[in-house]
């Protein structure tokens, strides 16, 4: 059957394909399901939209949502709903954490909790056969019984067990030059699923509770299953790719396997690049060995500077001084560093942003990451923030501008000034000229074009430095 797969992404950076879409939709293929894709996130008009539809013809609508992409989304379903009339189904990471609400809008008909591969495949088997939807794990649907409708919910399945097992992510979907070109060369990469951490803000807190019983949650490809991965793509796009990057939540989980990448990556693959480990899950000896093997930047999450609420707000058990030390440890190794940060956390004062450009200034990051905090429905920190009475109505549609947080203690143009200065100030201590170029690049960021004339830029420096 025809399955028409929608990506509705506006976040103007960072931007990248949605590899759950590629997963499900390479399920899809593998099975024989004729795939295509509606895809916003270099811009898209309504009525190409419907053009696009109109000419492949679905049987099934498949859309992926983030929380930030929901409005986008829940438009661009009523004009798909009003134009051809099949079965549309959502998932992603706004399905998994708040089903409830997707399910209440007329124009969607199905929810897919949690991982989606089985779930898309019995849904299109049933739609194919005439079989009724009602019992498939994963699913959230509609029914209408004595003339009202009922939401069934139908319970998890097992987590995929043998992650090996599934196909690669089908990049083809998307228009994927277009996303290595906008990357200045980065193909991006996942393998793992899941994190044993419990960070009340993150989705896999989420997720770990959603699946308890249904097996392992932290899962791990092999080495060579990803290897395999990664050539095959090279392969396809070698003249695109300058370097490589992996957004796996922790890529330094099991430090044996760690050790088989270090060992092999280089004779096998040989690209830089880049990973997110975890201050309380590396160690000096494997920052040693990424080096070796051809890491250049580490991305670990510092995100607050005042203990407390990073250890009892967002339950991240790091001390200040195991953060230091850490980074301390990566730059020793010869690697760069790049911090993440939030601000407008519940609880932060004038004084917790300080001591955040303080502890930011004692790790010496190379780069700065700073998002404003935002109560994502469904994980642990919204109820507290909806206890506080500081949930907005609505969702911010970047974390970089906005916030759905009525902050006791900020402005939203405050929170917008801090995000804006908080790389500036932390350089100043130690890169003033790097200070001055973030103060600028972070200001002018604001602005939708700038985005894409600085996209534009780098690409033109890479190709003179060549
Ligand atoms: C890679 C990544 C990105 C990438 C790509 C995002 C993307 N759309 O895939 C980039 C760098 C672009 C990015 C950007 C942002 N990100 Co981000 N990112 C991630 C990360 C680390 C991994 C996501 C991933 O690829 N997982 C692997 C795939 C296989 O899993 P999956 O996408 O969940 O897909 C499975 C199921 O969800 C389901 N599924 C998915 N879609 C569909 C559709 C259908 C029809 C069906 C049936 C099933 C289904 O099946 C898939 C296979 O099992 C997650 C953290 C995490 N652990 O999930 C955060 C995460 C997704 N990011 C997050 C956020 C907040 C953002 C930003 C808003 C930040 C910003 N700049 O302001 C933006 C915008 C996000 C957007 N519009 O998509 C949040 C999202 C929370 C939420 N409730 O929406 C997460 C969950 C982190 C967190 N806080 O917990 N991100």
């Amino acid at each position: 059957m025809k399955i028409l797969f929608v990506y509705p992404n506006i976040v103007e950076s960072p931007k990248d394909i949605s590899t759950g879409l590629a997963m499900i939709a390479a399920v899809c293929k593998k099975k024989g399901h004729e795939v295509s894709l509606i895809d916003s996130s270099f811009g898209i008009k309504d009525s190409e939209i419907i053009k696009k539809a109109q000419k492949f013809n679905p049987n099934l609508i498949a859309i992926t949502v983030a929380t930030n992409d929901f409005e986008y989304a829940t438009h661009v379903s009523r004009i798909l709903k009003k134009i051809v009339k099949v079965p549309i189904i959502v998932g992603g990471f706004h399905s998994t954490t708040n089903p409830e609400e997707i399910i209440r809008r007329e124009c969607f008909d199905m929810v897919c909790i949690g991982e989606g591969e089985g779930a898309i495949l019995d849904v299109a088997n049933a739609i194919e056969k005439n079989k009724s939807l009602y019992k498939i794990k994963n699913l959230w649907l509609k029914k209408i019984i004595k003339g009202k409708v009922k939401i069934i919910k139908n319970p998890v399945r097992k987590l995929v067990e043998n992650l090996d097992s599934l196909p690669f992510p089908y990049r083809e979907l998307f228009d994927y030059k277009q996303y290595l070109q906008w990357n200045h060369g980065t193909a991006t990469f996942i393998s793992t699923r899941g994190c044993p951490f419990n960070c009340t803000y993150c989705i896999n807190n989420k997720l770990m509770k959603l699946y308890e019983g249904k097996g392992c949650y932290v899962r791990f490809r092999s080495i060579d299953h990803l290897f395999k991965e990664i050539k095959e793509v090279l392969s396809r796009y070698s003249s695109f790719i300058k370097n490589i990057e992996f957004y796996d939540d922790t890529f330094t989980l099991n430090s044996k396997r760690v050790e088989e990448f270090c060992r092999r990556y280089n004779s096998e693959i040989g690209l830089p690049f880049n990973l997110n480990a975890r201050v309380n899950a590396v160690n000096p000896e494997m920052f040693k060995l990424l080096k070796k093997a051809g890491c250049v930047r580490v991305s670990m999450a510092i995100e607050c500077g005042e203990e407390s609420i990073r250890n009892k707000i967002l339950k991240r058990n790091m001390s200040d001084k195991q953060i230091i030390s850490t980074f301390q440890a990566a730059k020793k190794a010869g690697l760069k560093t790049c911090s993440f940060n939030i601000v407008g956390l519940p609880f932060e004062t004038k004084e917790s942003i300080k001591k955040t450009i303080e502890l930011n200034k004692k790790c010496r990051p190379d780069y700065v990451g700073v998002t404003i905090f935002n109560a994502l429905p469904g994980v642990e920190i919204y109820d507290l923030c909806k206890k506080n009475n500081w949930v907005k109505e609505g969702y911010a549609k970047s974390f970089f501008r906005e916030s759905n947080m009525n902050h006791p203690n900020f402005t939203i143009n405050e929170l917008r000034n801090i995000r804006n200065s908080l790389g500036f100030k932390i350089f100043l201590g130690y890169n003033i000229p790097r200070a001055f170029v973030d103060l600028i690049d972070r200001n002018l960021s604001q602005i939708d074009s700038y985005i894409f004339i600085r996209s534009k830029i780098i690409e033109k420096l890479n190709l003179l430095r060549k």
